[in-house]
């Protein structure tokens, strides 16, 4: 198998990336990361998906959180609520220091594709990290309570307990794949989908104009956020709950029956299989909890030799 391409948001995305971008080299991976998180905030553009994965791999991430820096300090945010100023969004001083540079990178007129290669430089980190698109998309949430909110301000501010009416991504039909993305896929042999929110972090990129066609061309694996009928971490199995629909694996499978070949599950959702398979997927079943670097070195491996072995890559 020559070249991996993965799509990935969110902790758990970040994660899976995290391994991959340790077994295979820069030139074999590259991972397209959602950026309809993304928000102005305090006037700056966060990024949060590509940090989280950056911070891990450039090893300063707050393991704990899964996203910002270790060892921080708070001295802006401190000064900031004086202010009267927003800080519901938790941005240590050294993230701060970060997204400065990026507005500033920004500002010069370099598109986020550019931004995001001289920010890993920066960081030390080979790895090929690209935003799925340099145009502005943003998800927007319809909520019961709050009406339309941003994601942030429905995964933070609010800490996703309103109830997730439906959603949309603001600027989709005007987003284009970069060259660096659209190259990436057409020469890939394999299209890792990570244990991301699907609805909320995949389908951004998916919607992108003729990503799901690129893709669709390829092999690809999707890895289940669903572990027994809970998300490790976001809003996964409420908003299925939300849908009436109960949080399992296979549910998950069905979302993306229509693009994959193999799919990944945890073992505590093993007696799924047989359904999984009964829709021409192949399932393999592991422990796909990443709960330090070594887990996400070892998923990493097994998906890898999965995709080769089964999937014939
Ligand atoms: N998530 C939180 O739950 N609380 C926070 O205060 C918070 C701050 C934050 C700062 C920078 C950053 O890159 C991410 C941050 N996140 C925070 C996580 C972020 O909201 C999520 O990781 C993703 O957007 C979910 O996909």
């Amino acid at each position: 198998m020559n070249k991996v391409v993965a799509l990935a948001g969110g902790v758990g995305g970040a994660k899976l990336v995290f391994g991959l971008s340790k077994i295979l080299t820069p030139d074999k991976f590259t991972a397209i990361i959602n950026t309809g998180d993304d928000f102005k905030h305090l006037g700056l553009k966060i990024c949060p998906d590509i940090d989280s994965f950056c911070y891990s791999r450039a090893g300063i991430s707050d393991q704990k959180h899964g996203w910002g820096q270790k060892n921080e300090s708070w001295n802006c945010l401190t000064e900031l609520k004086k202010l009267g100023s927003e800080t519901w969004f938790q941005l240590g001083d050294k993230d701060l220091a970060l997204q400065l540079e990026r507005a500033r990178l920004l500002s010069s007129g370099l598109k986020l594709t550019k931004v995001t290669r001289s920010l890993c430089k920066k960081l030390g980190i080979e790895a090929n990290v690209i935003p799925m698109t340099d145009d502005n998309v943003s998800t927007i949430i319809h909520t019961e309570e709050y009406g339309e909110i941003s994601f942030q301000e429905y995964f933070v501010k609010y800490k996703f307990i309103p109830r997730l009416i439906n959603y949309r991504f603001d600027g989709i039909s005007n987003a284009r794949m970069t060259p660096e993305s659209k190259k990436a896929i057409e020469e890939a042999d394999l299209v890792v989908i990570c244990p991301s929110n699907p609805w909320l972090s995949i389908n951004p990129i998916l919607e992108i104009e003729n990503t799901k066609e690129l893709i669709q061309q390829k092999t690809v694996v999707a890895v289940s956020p669903i572990v027994g009928n809970i998300a490790i971490k976001g809003p996964a199995a409420k908003i299925f709950l939300e849908m009436g629909i109960q949080p399992s694996a296979f549910e998950v499978a069905r979302l993306y029956q229509s693009i994959i070949k193999g799919f990944v599950l945890d073992n505590k959702n093993k007696n799924e299989t047989d359904t999984i398979s009964s829709w021409g997927i192949i399932p393999f079943v592991t422990d796909t909890m990443m709960n330090d670097d070594r887990s996400k070195i070892r998923l990493a491996t097994e998906i890898y030799s999965f995709a080769k072995k089964t999937l014939r890559t």
